[in-house]
């Protein structure tokens, strides 16, 4: 009998076991039909999560095998979580294949930004970030499909009849991309792969056709680990991740004034002179701002109360959040940070910053995005 594939995820279909991947109930196994599994069933139907996830040595592995390929890479970046996006030792795993990026989420960076300046930014911010080999940008977004058609002629000149890999880390959009390419280019519209703000949905690799002798494959990414993502159960990241574009808000902080955002963090603006910060956050985080020496009781009372978003399970009380201290050494428009949650955007004047964020999430500083 031939190996049957789930259309939603890439897994081998079984129905051995419910809690491993692929499982499907024996008789809708036998019916032969296109078939999703249970998972991609649950997600597709109901947006429920399952427990199951890509461990970080598949991962590695299967970005090793797209490098051993002579195919098209395309690697997938969401512009909302720049630096949780990027994949660390990419080109050593790639054997310094180029790629092609494309900068997806467009629709959740404010319209008013011009392309080109973000085009600019990206290319610089990526090779900071140590991505070299960079063919191209392309802004993109699989919501609004916004370019679609430049990514689909750039992808049919740049692959040259050869296959293309799209990969990148979990939640970037990759599946989504490639629907919005299923829709717009062809007669799969029934068989759509499995999408959702879980990360980990999709889990293996998983071949489309482009014509009788070459595919598209989408493969599955992981959650680095220094994100807000991790530090989260599933069901917060719907508040954490914006569906739309996020609005900006402005805060003329003076010393010693905190900014809550969310229950999940905070900024203290601890010494300089008065600074304007303009937060990037998903419309569902609540910004409650207060005296830094009200800090530990506000934020305790807020999460006590469940009077803010989001909250989490995980974080309780202001202590069981890290501290990290900032000197703004540099001058002109900088953002601070945090890594999959977003940023504060100001004017760099010897600031001293602090910010409490979950352990496991870094915080950066960057020349300022917008
Ligand atoms: N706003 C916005 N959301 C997007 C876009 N593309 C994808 N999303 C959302 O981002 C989430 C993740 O999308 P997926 O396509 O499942 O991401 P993926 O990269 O395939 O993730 P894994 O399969 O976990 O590696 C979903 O909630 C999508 O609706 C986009 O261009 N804009
Ligand atoms: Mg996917």
């Amino acid at each position: 009998m031939s190996e049957l594939r789930c259309y939603g995820c890439g897994n081998v279909l079984h129905s051995n076991n419910e809690n491993e991947a692929g499982y499907v109930p024996a008789k809708i196994l036998e019916s032969r039909e296109h078939i999703l599994c249970q998972r991609c069933f649950k997600l597709q139907h109901y947006n429920t999560n399952s427990e199951i996830q890509l461990v970080a040595e598949d991962f590695v592995n299967i970005l090793k095998n797209v490098g051993k390929h002579d195919a098209l890479v395309v690697y997938v970046i969401d512009l909302f979580a720049f630096e949780s996006s990027v994949i660390e030792n990419l080109s050593s795993y790639l054997l310094d294949k180029p790629i092609l990026i494309l900068a997806n989420k467009r629709d959740l960076i404010p319209a008013s930004v011009k392309d080109n300046k973000l085009k600019t930014w990206i290319k610089s911010r990526l090779n900071t970030l140590g991505i070299s080999h960079v063919i191209d940008v392309i802004l993109s977004s699989g919501q609004t499909n916004y370019n679609t058609d430049l990514i689909f002629d750039k992808i049919e000149e740049l692959r040259n009849g050869r296959d293309v890999y799209i990969i990148g880390n979990s939640n970037v959009g990759k599946s989504t991309f490639i629907n919005s390419l299923l829709k717009n280019y062809s007669n799969f519209t029934d068989k759509l792969i499995t999408t959702s703000y879980f990360p980990g949905t999709t889990l293996n690799v998983i071949n489309i056709p482009l014509d009788k002798k070459s595919y598209i494959y989408d493969t599955p990414g992981i959650i680095t680990k220094n994100s807000i993502y991790y530090a989260v159960e599933p069901k917060v990241l719907k508040y954490i991740l914006p569906r739309k574009e996020i609005k900006p808000t402005t805060f003329q902080l003076k010393n010693k004034q905190t900014l809550i955002l969310g229950g999940l963090a905070t900024f203290t603006f601890k010494g300089g002179e008065d600074t304007n910060f303009t937060s990037y956050l998903s419309n569902f985080i609540n910004v409650v701002r207060c005296k830094e020496d009200k800090k530990s009781n506000t934020f305790n009372n807020l999460v006590k109360t469940k009077n803010i978003h989001p909250i989490s399970n995980n974080i309780n009380s202001i202590k069981d959040l890290k501290t990290v201290n900032l000197t703004i050494e540099k001058e002109g428009k900088l953002d601070v940070v945090i890594s999959g949650y977003g940023w504060l955007s100001f004017e760099g004047n010897k600031q001293e910053l602090e910010l409490q964020v979950p352990s496991c999430c870094n915080v950066y500083v960057r020349e300022a995005m917008i």
